[in-house]
């Protein structure tokens, strides 16, 4: 299960209580020596390389930083609690959950927002008259959202042939078979050119007609492109479902413009796939005159071109 969108609730800790207490020393006029009460615990949110879906958060919803502890007397302070860690994957999106507010954009292992402050604590009366509560921690719904972060996405209609090719330029496994949407949820890997040169690409869930309103698998999917700097577009250009290359690439084409104008201008890499089978030759010299672009052919069963891609990404990139 690949679960990518999460609700939840977290409050920060209350503040600790100022102590109303007295000191009587025989003899002595009456002296006030409460202690101040601690400050709550905060939500921080951290971006986590170990944590990669938000699965856990459908499970536990709730998460709450810790009270301050309350002063006492002979003017001792009431500790501080500790924060509330909430460790996410990288690329959740924290957004309110009800208002049009996005809080943070958890991209780099390591990087913390503090969301939310837990409360002051109250005054201790050694220092006012009145001894005061501590200040309430603050709350909020949140709505996580998970946008993979990859270098390259790997788009096309179903059965393109899209796991094929990241499964052999890649150690990612992705699943492979000859029907439609084999791909339920998106899968990353790392392809490596050299030592020095790779790159991240990310399989999807094939795209047909109508996937920017919902169709098929859908525009869930597509936000996981949508953070990608290029894409590889593939075509089955043997046809194998009995659909015409140059229709398919116009049609996903104007599906992303219809998603997101900026995921339609994103620069693509044009791989016409299942060149070892023979239809694919001729119904490559028909795209050609329709399509005035660079493509390159492949076979992810041979290998063939596959070098040649990979190389015409990396430039892109
Ligand atoms: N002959 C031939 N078959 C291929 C080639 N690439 C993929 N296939 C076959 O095409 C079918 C679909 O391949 P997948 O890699 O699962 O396609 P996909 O684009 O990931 O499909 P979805 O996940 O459904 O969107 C499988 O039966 C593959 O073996 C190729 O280059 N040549
Ligand atoms: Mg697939």
């Amino acid at each position: 299960m690949f679960i990518d969108r999460a609700d939840i609730f977290v409050q920060a800790g209350d503040g600790g209580d100022g102590s109303n207490s007295f000191c009587k020393i025989k003899g002595l006029k009456k002296r006030q020596d409460g202690g101040d009460g601690g400050k709550g615990g905060d939500i921080i949110l951290v971006a986590d390389k170990n944590v990669q879906t938000l699965i856990d958060f459908h499970f536990r919803k709730h998460f709450r930083g810790d009270d301050g502890s309350s002063g006492s007397g002979n003017h001792r302070n009431g500790a501080n609690a500790d924060d509330c860690i909430v460790r996410l994957p990288l690329g959740t999106i924290v957004r309110d959950r009800y208002e049009d507010i996005a809080y943070c954009d958890l991209k780099a292992d390591g990087q913390s927002v503090v969301l939310i402050k837990g409360g002051a604590g109250g005054h201790g009366n050694s220092k006012f008259r009145q001894a005061t509560a501590g200040d309430p921690g603050e709350e909020k719904e949140i709505t996580l959202e998970l946008k993979l972060i990859a270098d390259v996405g790997i788009i096309g209609y179903p059965n393109a042939g899209k796991s094929s090719l990241i499964s052999r330029i890649s150690k990612a496994k992705s699943k492979i078979a000859n029907y439609p949407f084999t791909t339920k949820t998106p899968i990353l890997g790392m392809v490596k050119l050299s030592d020095e040169r790779s790159f991240v690409v990310c399989d999807i869930p094939g795209l047909i007609e109508g996937a920017h309103a919902g169709r098929g698998l859908g525009d869930d999917f597509l936000r996981h492109v949508e953070r990608t700097r290029a894409l590889i577009h593939m075509i089955d250009m043997a046809g194998v479902d009995c659909r015409n290359p140059a229709d398919d690439f116009k049609s996903i084409n104007s599906e992303l413009k219809l998603y997101n104008a900026q995921l339609g201008k994103r620069p693509q890499v044009i791989a016409v796939n299942k060149m070892d089978i023979p239809e694919a030759k001729e119904n490559l010299k028909a795209f050609r005159k329709k399509i005035k672009k660079t493509v390159y052919p492949i076979s992810c069963v041979t290998g063939e071109g596959i070098k040649e891609l990979l190389e015409a990404v990396y430039k892109k990139l």
